[in-house]
């Protein structure tokens, strides 16, 4: 087996046993490294950049960062510090790639074949997208979409639409997004967008748009090629394009986390299943668990405090397993009924997997 890689130097502050290093731009944290707290801790947090990060010089002067609001009826250039006078919220929410589970797809769609770990449950604070776009006098006319664009420097001689991480999202989700400057109490390092970062809970990651310099409201999406093809429900075997839907909403999932997979013996007796479950744009309503493959369900307890509708809960059921090899797999319903399906859902890219069938654990115990 290969040497594990090293963290890149602009993420080398995490817990290198907490985490998979795909490469310098992809860095998962283990299964078996996520704990009990709701909150994830940042040196455990999952990296993912789709370019290198920008040089970090740029957190030097947080508060001098600046960024511009167009689509608006008064466009305007906005600092950091300036953001700051205007208002202040803090929400905790799932931050998940779009790819994750992307690793159980059996035909190896192209991309990281995450599995559980590129997600975290986080804590933001910063301004209200609606506060900021109401100083500016409201939106303009025909506005459709919220496309913000990231502040890496793009590399010289390539059409910038081909590179440059540009999303766009429904002007809708703008209600509880943020323009933040902190991530669970700190200011954001450089890894996760700092000085600012466009928040839009309960969308996949890649909308949340690191180091954002730029936040218009648009009467059409981007033409960035990572919003045009990149990021859309394909069926198998075709290539993204605009008429497949955009990788947006999160779907309800859970996993289990313990017992540890990666512990192959297991004792004989009593062991408390714990995990996680959110509903992407909803709350969690219940977690059922299997013990036999998916045949009977429990409901587990949700335990430990309820974040909002955009964070994970955890849950936690104590089962005895007798000795033999177990399949043990979770399923959550979100607050509005919906089921998180058996099957994960098909697609070209890898995206969304939240199937509960490829996130069992199997686990043998003497
Ligand atoms: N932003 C920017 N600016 N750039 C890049 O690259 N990426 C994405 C987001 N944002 C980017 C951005 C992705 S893709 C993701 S996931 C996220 O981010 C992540 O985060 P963190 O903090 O974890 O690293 Mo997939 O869907």
């Amino acid at each position: 087996a290969s040497a594990a890689k090293p963290l890149p130097a602009y993420a080398a502050w995490k817990q290198p046993e907490a985490m998979i290093v795909h490469s310098a731009n992809t860095i998962e944290t283990r299964r078996e490294a996520f704990g009990s707290g709701v909150v994830t801790p940042l040196r455990q947090l999952y990296v993912r950049n789709n370019l290198p990060p920008p040089d970090e010089s740029i957190v030097a002067d947080r508060d001098a960062w600046m960024v511009d609001i167009a689509g608006v009826a008064k466009p305007m250039s906005l600092s950091v510090a300036q953001l700051k006078t205007m208002g202040l919220q803090t929400l905790a929410m799932v931050l998940q790639c779009s790819g994750n589970g992307r690793g159980y797809f059996p035909n190896k769609p192209s991309g990281t074949p995450w599995q559980v770990g590129a997600a975290g449950c986080v804590v933001w604070s910063g301004v209200p997208v609606s506060v900021l776009v109401e100083h500016c006098g409201g939106l303009a006319p025909g506005a459709m979409f919220m496309t913000g664009t990231g502040g890496e420097k793009l590399p010289d001689g390539l059409d910038p639409n081909m590179v440059m991480v540009e999303r766009s999202v429904p002007k809708e989700a703008m209600q509880d997004a943020l323009l933040a400057w902190e991530l669970n109490g700190e200011p954001i390092p450089l890894a996760h967008g700092g000085p600012l970062r466009l928040i839009v809970p309960g969308y996949t990651g890649v909308n949340s748009v690191k180091y954002i310099k730029r936040l218009a409201f648009t009467d059409k999406e981007s033409q960035a090629a990572i919003q045009q093809t990149g990021y859309r429900l394909a069926p198998p075997g075709q290539k993204g394009d605009p008429s497949h839907p955009s990788v947006w909403a999160m779907g309800v999932k859970s996993w289990i986390n313990t017992p540890n997979p990666a512990a192959s013996k297991l004792k004989l007796g009593r062991v408390v299943v714990q995990g996680v479950a959110f509903g992407g744009t909803n709350g969690i309503k219940q977690v059922e668990i299997s013990v036999d493959g998916g045949k009977s369900w429990q409901q587990a307890e949700l335990v430990g405090p309820d974040l909002g509708r955009y964070a994970w809960r955890q849950f936690a059921l104590p089962v005895d397993l007798p000795a033999g090899e177990h399949v043990l797999v979770s399923r959550a319903t979100d607050t509005e009924g919906r089921v998180q399906e058996e099957d994960r859902p098909q697609n070209s890219g890898g995206y969304i997997n939240n199937g509960w069938r490829d996130h069992a654990v199997t686990v043998a115990v003497q």
